[in-house]
């Protein structure tokens, strides 16, 4: 069996030793450029266009996360009928549980303005927010959305959810499509983006959108930076309507250093890090889904390439 592995000078190594902990029978290469050479499968993360065009060889298309966008957006003309498959959680799920939860507990608690406070060793108190009229809208009901919620509902915080397709999640207001995001978003407090990217969620957190949420509602984005129109989302800020943001992800990575969102004291940033690819257990669920489709069988995570997701 032929892999070609695409190096994105990070880890690979670490991806090369897991793989061949894995797959100790096939012969895993980096690709490079001009590597037309067969394979049966590729291992990718945002891909050259010339790492998959023109590959009928290929028996299918590995993503080292969750997203696909970038395979799918890479302007690669992908063979036809071959699967482009996804992670499914592979650890990223317990990842994203503590990334929401921390950023949703630091806002509801106040713990960064305690903690600027002590800074200046200033002892002052605040009263505690209602948490019945706290409730936190969670856009995408995927793998990642409802481990975010299992974990926000361990703090007994009201969860919405919103999704394509209509849903039944234990103790969760549901709603699904366009139709019904106004009131998703008026019922929200705290609105978490967790959608995968594509043609029909790129810039849905505009200001007509994000208008709908209540004042001084937070938005904490750990799904693409494409979500988000980002000077709507500063300028909403600036004029009061929302009380800030936590992004882990951007337009532009990493983010310039001259983009305002740097100075802004209401927006925490982090480096695209809510959750990291857990190389081992990644490795692992690739190689049980090789088997899987060799064997015939149905694998989780199979991108439907008309969703885009
Ligand atoms: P899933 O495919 O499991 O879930 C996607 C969810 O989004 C589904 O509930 C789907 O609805 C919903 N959705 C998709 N399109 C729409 C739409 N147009 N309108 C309403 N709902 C929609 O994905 P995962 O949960 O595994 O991952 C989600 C994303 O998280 C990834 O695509 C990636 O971009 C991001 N991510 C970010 C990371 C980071 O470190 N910042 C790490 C890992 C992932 P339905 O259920 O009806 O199909
Ligand atoms: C992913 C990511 O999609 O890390 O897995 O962003």
């Amino acid at each position: 069996m032929n892999i070609i592995f695409q190096d994105n000078g990070n880890y690979l190594d670490e991806w090369m030793s897991a793989l061949k902990r894995t797959l100790p029978q096939a012969n895993v290469r980096v690709w490079q450029e001009g590597d037309n050479a067969a394979a049966d499968y590729a291992i990718v993360w945002k891909p050259l266009a010339s790492m998959l065009s023109g590959r009928p060889d290929l028996r299918a298309i590995f993503s080292r996360g969750a997203g696909v966008d970038g395979i799918l957006q890479s302007g690669a003309a992908l063979p036809q009928g071959v699967p482009v498959v996804r992670l499914t959680d592979a650890g990223m799920g317990v990842q994203m549980a503590e990334y929401v939860a921390h950023a949703v507990l630091t806002y509801f608690r106040r713990f960064d303005v305690y903690q600027n406070q002590a800074k200046e060793k200033n002892w002052k108190t605040f009263p505690p927010k209602n948490r019945a009229q706290f409730p936190i809208g969670v856009l995408g009901l995927g793998v990642l959305g409802q481990r975010i919620i299992q974990a926000l509902q361990h703090f007994d915080f009201p969860v919405n959810g919103w999704s394509r397709h209509a849903k039944e999640l234990a103790s969760v207001a549901t709603f699904s499509g366009r139709e019904n995001l106004s009131a998703f978003l008026q019922a929200s407090q705290v609105l978490v983006c967790i959608l995968p990217l594509t043609d029909d969620t790129r810039g849905i957190l505009n200001r007509e959108v994000l208008s709908l949420l209540p004042q001084g509602a937070y938005v904490i984005n750990v799904a693409r930076g494409a979500h988000v129109v980002e000077e709507d989302l500063l300028s909403l800020i600036q004029e009061g309507h929302l009380a800030g943001a936590t992004l882990d992800v951007f337009s532009q990575e990493p983010l310039p250093i001259t983009h305002p969102f740097w100075s802004e004291p209401r927006i925490t940033l982090t480096p695209h890090i809510a959750a990291i690819t857990m190389i081992e257990e990644s490795a692992e669920q690739i190689a049980g889904k090789m088997a899987a489709l060799t064997r015939g069988e149905p694998v989780n995570g199979v991108v439907d390439m008309l969703r885009g997701y």
